[in-house]
């Protein structure tokens, strides 16, 4: 359960279906060339908030299927229908999947003890560990040292998908728990976190550039922190021009440029215009042979 994790895309076609095909290919990529250490599934890269019930569960057997026990497999399951939640987490767990993960409630503001409820109600019901995924500024949801204390209390919490470029309450994380499993969750961030001794990384860049994300993580394991450096500065190179150029389309096209069948983005995310798809395929070029 440890290094580096892609949060993976999802193939869909002009009408929002799963392109299960293009799905397959998109895994395929990510551990046979990206060489990834895990995949996150359904997670924001996965566009997991602008899909039904069904197709997460499709998504969710299709890549449990082709992964058949090469890599880990952690299942993004949060929904702000805690019921959905519920029926997911059983799901992958009666499915085989490892571990969990669900992001913290968002939208209604809920207060701290709503979401620890949250988080323990649907432990009482599956019989997995979770981790939680923390991502405040999408969810609006900051939480400090002691409530992430309050919800590692729960013995199957077993770690948090942390995503917000706090280094100070992420050192204190890590100082204070060094039995929880934690990951960063900004790409572009990965060095620095590695060098706080995250035991890994989950990301939607390293769909595509996995292998530079293992070697910074490899490398800063090593204490090799200026090689570490070098592989981060060309990573951030690639992953401003592909936040530029509009970030889940790009990875996709660049996907699409290597032959992977990864489709397009679900509404109301737009395709890239012309101009926009020649930029990903020069990214692509210049960036990753
Ligand atoms: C997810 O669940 O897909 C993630 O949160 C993966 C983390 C990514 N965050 C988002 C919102 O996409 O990989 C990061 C991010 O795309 C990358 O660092 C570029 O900013």
């Amino acid at each position: 359960m440890k290094g580096i994790f892609s949060a993976l895309m999802c193939s869909f076609d002009e009408r929002g279906n799963v392109n299960e095909k293009g799905l397959r290919e998109i895994i395929r990529y990510n551990l046979d060339v990206c060489k990834v250490d895990g995949l996150y599934v359904n997670g924001s890269t996965g566009e997991n908030f602008l899909i039904s019930t069904e197709q997460k569960k499709q998504i969710f057997e299709t890549v449990y299927d082709e992964v058949g026990g090469e890599v880990p497999l952690i299942a993004q399951i949060g929904s702000l229908n805690i019921d959905e939640a519920i029926d997911l987490g059983k799901f992958v767990t009666g499915m085989g999947y490892n571990a969990i993960s669900a992001v913290t409630p968002f939208y209604y503001k809920f207060n701290f003890e709503e979401i620890k409820d949250y988080y323990d109600t649907i432990l009482k019901e599956v019989d997995n560990q979770l981790i939680i995924y923390s991502i405040p500024a999408l969810t609006g949801v900051h939480m400090n040292l002691d409530q992430f204390a309050e919800l590692f209390n729960n013995s199957k919490v077993i770690g948090v998908k942390f995503t917000a470029p706090d280094f100070y309450l992420l050192e204190r994380i890590r100082h204070t728990f060094p039995d929880k499993l934690i990951y960063s969750g900004f790409d572009e961030m990965l060095l620095s976190a590695s060098v706080l001794n995250v035991d890994g990384a989950i990301g939607s860049t390293f769909n595509i550039n996995g292998q530079r994300a293992k070697q910074i993580f490899d490398f800063v394991q090593k204490g090799q922190l200026q090689e570490a450096l070098a592989i981060q500065k060309v990573t951030n190179d690639l992953i401003s021009e592909v936040l530029e150029n509009g970030l889940y389309q790009t990875i996709k096209q660049i996907l699409q440029s290597k032959g992977v069948d990864a489709g397009v983005c679900r509404k109301p995310m737009k395709p890239l215009a012309t101009e926009k798809l020649e930029v990903a395929n020069t990214i692509g070029k210049r960036y990753l042979q």
